[in-house]
C-alpha cells in the first residue's frame, strides 16, 4: 500500500473555504483553482513572468521550472516533492532542488475526501484507491486499466471507521476526566489529612506541655518524700521480712535445745554407768539398807527403760529443720521479697494487659492519664515501683513519654503528606488515581508488569525468579514518530509522556537495569509492547486514558464528514 502522506490530506481539510475546483483543468486542486481561472493565458505560479498559452496546460510537456503548468499529467513528476528525487540532465548536483508547487494530481472523491496524488502515480496503470477512490487518476487507461468509482463504499467505511474511532476517543476522555475526578479526591482528601494532623499535632504540642509541666511538679514533690527501701513495698513485704528473722530466731534455739539436750544425755548415760556398777559390785551380803534401796531403784528404772521409747522428732527432720533456707530446701526467701504487693489496685495500674492488643495501644496514655488523676484525687493508692519512684511520678512520666512519641509520630507523618502531596504525578496528578495498579503482557519466556508509579517487572515463565527493571523517577516527555497503526495501539506521532524507572537490577557486567515507558492514549490501561532496546534497556509501550488530550490528540488528523 502506498504512503498516506499527512500533508495531502491535511490540504484537503481547507477545501470548503476555497474556490470552486470547477471548470479548472485536471488534476488541480481547490486552493489552486484561482490560478487558472484567466482563459487567456498562465502564469506559472511559482515563476509568474513566465506566461504560458492555456494549450500548454496539461499538454504533458513541463513547461513551467515549478511544473504548475501539469496539474494533470506526470510530466513534471520528477519536481515532486512526494516523489524519489529524480536526476535532473544538466545539473550540477545530478538531482533537483527545486519543487513543484503543486502537492499532486487532485482526486476529488466524491462521496469521501479529495486529496492529492503524487504526480508519478498519474497514469501508471495502477489505481491508488487508498488516495484516490474515485480511480480519476488513470484516466488515460494505460494497458487498458480502468479504475472504478469506489468512493461510495470506501467512504462508507472510512465514516463508519472514523466514527468508531471518534467515540472510543470519547470514552477514553470519558475515561481520562474519571481518573482525574479520583485523583483530584485522593489529593483532597491528603490535603484534608493534612489539615486534620496539623490541628492534631497543634493539640499533642499543648499536651505534651502540660505534661511536661506536670512530671516536673510530680518530680519535684516526690522528690521530698522518704522512699522505701526495695523489697519492703507492702504488708506482704513487710511480713515477709518480720517471717524471716522469726524463723532465723526459733532456728537458733532449736540448735541450742538440742546442744543441751546432747550434754544431758551424756550426763544421764554417765549416771547409769555408775549405777550400773553399782548393782553389779555390791556385796548384798551386807545389810546396807541405803545401797539396797540405789540398787531397787536401778532396776526398776532399767526395766521401765527396756522397751526403749523413740523420740517423735528424728535426728534427720531436726538437722534438716536447722539446715540454711534456700532456693532448693526450706523457705525461698528471694521469692517472696521479689513480689510485689498484689491489691485490687493493680487491676487499674494493670488493665491494659486485660486489653486486646489492638485495643492497647489506642488506650494507653488514656489509662496513663486516668491512673494519674486517680492517685491525685486519692482514688489510688500511689504505692512505690519496683525502682523506688512512686507510682504518681511513673504514670508522670509514661504519660510524657507517650504524648512525646506521639508528637513526634504525628510531625512524621505530617512531613510523609506533604511529600507525597508535592509529589509529580503527571498533569493533574492523574497518575495519583493509577498509583499501584499494574499492566502485564507476555513475551517469549517472560511476563512484563509495569506498576504505575512502583516498578517495572522481568518475570521468568521458567521459574527463575522476578527482575526488577527499575523503580519510577519522573516523567520526561519525547517526541514519538511512528505510523499510526490500524487498531490504533501504536504510539503515533507526536509528544508523549515517558515514565522513567531507574535502578533496577544490576546487568550481568553492565549497569542496572531500566525502563523508558512510552505512553499513549487508549480506553483502557494496556501493555501493548515490550523491547529491549539494548542489553537491560527496555522500553515499554502502554496505552492508557491518562495519556489521553482533550483536543487534536497529536498525530491523528480529524477528517470532516462529507
Ligand atoms: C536476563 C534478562 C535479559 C537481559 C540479560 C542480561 O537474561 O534480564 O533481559 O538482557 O539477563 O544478562
Amino acid at each position: 500500500m502506498r504512503r498516506i502522506d499527512a500533508l495531502v490530506l491535511l490540504s484537503a481539510l481547507h477545501q470548503g473555504k476555497l474556490v470552486s475546483a470547477k471548470d479548472v483543468p485536471r488534476g488541480v486542486g481547490p486552493e489552486f483553482a484561482r490560478f487558472f481561472e484567466t482563459k487567456t493565458s498562465f502564469a506559472c505560479i511559482g515563476n509568474p513572468t513566465i506566461t504560458l498559452s492555456p494549450s500548454q496546460i496539461n499538454d504533458n510537456s513541463c513547461d513551467c521550472p515549478d511544473g504548475s503548468d501539469e496539474p494533470g499529467t506526470a510530466a513534471c513528476a520528477y519536481l515532486d516533492a512526494l516523489s524519489p528525487e529524480q536526476p535532473l540532465p544538466g545539473s550540477l548536483t545530478g538531482t533537483t532542488n527545486t519543487t513543484n508547487s503543486l502537492p499532486g494530481f487532485w482526486c476529488a472523491n466524491k462521496g469521501h475526501i479529495g486529496s492529492y496524488v503524487p504526480f508519478m502515480y498519474v497514469n501508471d496503470g495502477v489505481c491508488d484507491y487508498e488516495l484516490c477512490c474515485d480511480g480519476s487518476e488513470e484516466y488515460a487507461h494505460v494497458g487498458g486499466v480502468k479504475c472504478e468509482n469506489r468512493c461510495a463504499s470506501i467512504g462508507k467505511e472510512w465514516r463508519r471507521v472514523e466514527a468508531e474511532r471518534k467515540q472510543s476517543k470519547e470514552r477514553s476522555i470519558k475515561q481520562k476526566r474519571s481518573l482525574e475526578s479520583q485523583a483530584e479526591g485522593l489529593r483532597q482528601g491528603l490535603e484534608g489529612k493534612l489539615v486534620l494532623l496539623k490541628k492534631d499535632l497543634e493539640r499533642l504540642e499543648a499536651n505534651k506541655e502540660e505534661l511536661q509541666k506536670k512530671f516536673e511538679d510530680v518530680e519535684r514533690a516526690e522528690r521530698g518524700k522518704i522512699v522505701k527501701p526495695a523489697g519492703q513495698g507492702g504488708k506482704l513485704g513487710i511480713l515477709v521480712g518480720l517471717a524471716k528473722t522469726r524463723v532465723a530466731e526459733l532456728r537458733t534455739a532449736l540448735d541450742k535445745v538440742l546442744d543441751q539436750r546432747d550434754d544431758l544425755q551424756d550426763r544421764v548415760d554417765k549416771l547409769e554407768d555408775i549405777l550400773r556398777s553399782l548393782k553389779e559390785e555390791y556385796n548384798p551380803n551386807f545389810n546396807d539398807e541405803g545401797v539396797k534401796a540405789a540398787v531397787k531403784g536401778w532396776e526398776d528404772y532399767a526395766a521401765s527403760n527396756d522397751g526403749e521409747k523413740k523420740s517423735d522428732v528424728s535426728d534427720v527432720d531436726v538437722m534438716d529443720a536447722l539446715k540454711e533456707d534456700s532456693e532448693t530446701s526450706g523457705v525461698n526467701w528471694a521469692e517472696f521479697e521479689a513480689g510485689e504487693e498484689s491489691s485490687d489496685a493493680d487491676i487499674v495500674y494493670n488493665l491494659e494487659a486485660y486489653l486486646p492488643t489492638i485495643l492497647r495501644d489506642y488506650v494507653h496514655d488514656k489509662i496513663t492519664l486516668l491512673r494519674v488523676w486517680l492517685i491525685e484525687n486519692g482514688i489510688l493508692a500511689d504505692t512505690p515501683t519496683g525502682s523506688g519512684e512512686s507510682r504518681l511520678v511513673a504514670a508522670a512520666r509514661e504519660a510524657l513519654d507517650a504524648a512525646k512519641s506521639e508528637v513526634t509520630t504525628t510531625t512524621s507523618t505530617i512531613e510523609e503528606t506533604e511529600r507525597e502531596i508535592a509529589k509529580d504525578y503527571g498533569p493533574k496528578a492523574i497518575f495519583r488515581a493509577l498509583k499501584d495498579k499494574c499492566v502485564s503482557t507476555d513475551v517469549g519466556e517472560y511476563e512484563y508488569e509495569l506498576c504505575w508509579m512502583g516498578q517495572t517487572t522481568q518475570k521468568s515463565k521458567k521459574g527463575h525468579g522476578n527482575t526488577s527493571m527499575g523503580s519510577f523517577v519522573r516523567i520526561d516527555h519525547e517526541a514519538a514518530d511512528e505510523e499510526e497503526r490500524a487498531d490504533g495501539k501504536g504510539l503515533g506521532k507526536g509528544q508523549r509522556m515517558v515514565l522513567r524507572y531507574e535502578n533496577g537490577q544490576g546487568c550481568w557486567n553492565g549497569p542496572n537495569r531500566r525502563t523508558d515507558v512510552w505512553l499513549a492514549c487508549a480506553e483502557k490501561d494496556e501493555l501493548w509492547r515490550v523491547s529491549e532496546s539494548e542489553k537491560c534497556v527496555y522500553r515499554m509501550e502502554i496505552g492508557t486514558p491518562a495519556a489521553c488530550e482533550d483536543v487534536g490528540e497529536p498525530g491523528v488528523y480529524g477528517k470532516d464528514e462529507l
